[in-house]
């Protein structure tokens, strides 16, 4: 893959405005990661990124107080052109004078789509397309496959014992992996807009499913139930902190109970193994999640690997043989070809009581 850009101090100034935009993670869905830097002389005079969901965009941020003409804009997104939260960044583009802007790729938003790269050369200014553009689709990952799928990305996250087992045998899970493991894989919910479980798990271990740690500080994190039956108790502790944490429920279609137990309570079509999950991710995007974690427990994570609706994998292992036939296994059901995960980019990372996994489709 060649991610070259057309001058070397290009590829340095893209890759800063690529790591600016990175700082939004976690905070900007479903729109982008975008950072923004503004060069003259070979100089950086200015810069800025999104912050979160709503507020300015990078150019905007980076543009608003210069008052230097002929400059080069690094930004990898393609400006916008259309009036949204905030005004086209083009015309403030243009309003500056900026001589040359630099973009790794085309806005897949449709109400961009190229727009906004036409308008920038109607107006003579120098557009170049391309630089680093491989490096920023694997950062915006998220935005790309919401607006270019219309699904949210899907990260299947799984705490295993060496010999794939999720529980021991008396089907507990909570115990898999270690403190090390479980406070990093707890941390790892910062990246993403939603995360998605089981009913078993809400009633087995009643867990908050939030984020505590500070880097996440004031972050909004959706948790969804999936609960065929509509069978989970109201005094569980998912139902609290809905402010910051708000709860989404699934259930069947043929659910016997039709109680909507909160505001985004769905009822959809089942399947055998639950619930039709392309419907349950076909809500989730009309309602402006770009990236969901599935955190299990069995019966859900199968439903992800078995229709093959995932981007990613994490698997958390723990040092441990489990061994028993009574525990559930990842992914018991199987597959009824011999069918390889291909993962265009895995991950290794080490820890004391074991490694964590993490494949990229
Ligand atoms: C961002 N931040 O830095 C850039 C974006 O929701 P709006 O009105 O702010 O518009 C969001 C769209 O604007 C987004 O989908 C993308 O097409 C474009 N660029 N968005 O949130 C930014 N540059
Ligand atoms: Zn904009």
């Amino acid at each position: 893959m060649v991610d070259m850009c057309k001058k070397a101090e290009d590829l340095k100034f893209m890759k800063i405005a690529i790591k600016l935009g990175q700082k939004g993670e976690g905070f900007t869905e479903p729109n982008p990661l975008v950072g923004a830097v503004v060069v003259k002389n070979g100089k950086i005079i200015s810069y800025g990124f999104h912050k979160s969901f709503g507020q300015k965009h990078a150019e905007r941020m980076a543009l608003s107080h210069i008052t230097e003409k002929n400059t080069t804009l690094y930004v990898p997104l393609e400006p916008c052109s259309h009036y949204g939260k905030t005004p086209p960044c083009t015309d403030l583009i243009i309003k500056k004078s900026v001589k040359r802007v630099v973009i790794s790729i085309k806005d897949p938003n449709p109400v961009v789509g190229g727009k906004g790269i036409e308008k920038l050369k109607k107006n003579s200014i120098e557009v170049d397309l391309g630089c680093l553009k491989y490096l920023y689709s694997e950062v915006n990952r998220h935005y790309l496959e919401y607006m270019k799928e219309k699904k949210p990305y899907v990260t299947i996250k799984a705490g295993v014992s060496i010999d794939s087992k999720l529980t021991d045998k008396y089907k507990n899970s909570k115990w898999i992996t270690g403190k090390e493991l479980r406070e990093y894989s707890h941390s790892l919910r910062g990246e993403f807009s939603a995360i998605l479980v089981g009913v078993k798990t809400i009633i087995e271990d009643n867990p908050l499913l939030n984020i505590r740690e500070k880097a996440w500080l004031g972050k909004r994190l959706y948790r969804i139930v999936l609960d065929s039956n509509n069978i989970m108790p109201q005094d569980l502790k998912i139902f609290k902190h809905q402010e910051n944490f708000p709860l989404i429920i699934f259930s069947s279609k043929n659910a016997d109970n039709k109680n909507k137990k909160v505001k985004d309570h769905f009822f959809v079509k089942p399947n055998k193994d639950g619930l039709d999950v392309r419907e349950v991710l076909h809500i989730l995007y009309k309602k402006g999640i770009a990236s969901v974690m599935v955190e299990g427990g069995g019966n859900v994570i199968n439903s992800f690997l078995k229709e093959r609706l995932y981007n990613e994998i994490i698997l958390f292992c723990a040092d441990k043989l489990i061994g028993a036939k009574e525990s559930v296994e990842l992914f018991s059901s199987g597959m009824s070809i011999l069918n390889p995960i291909i993962f265009r980019k895995r991950e290794i990372l080490e820890f004391n009581s074991g490694y964590i996994l993490r494949g990229f489709k």
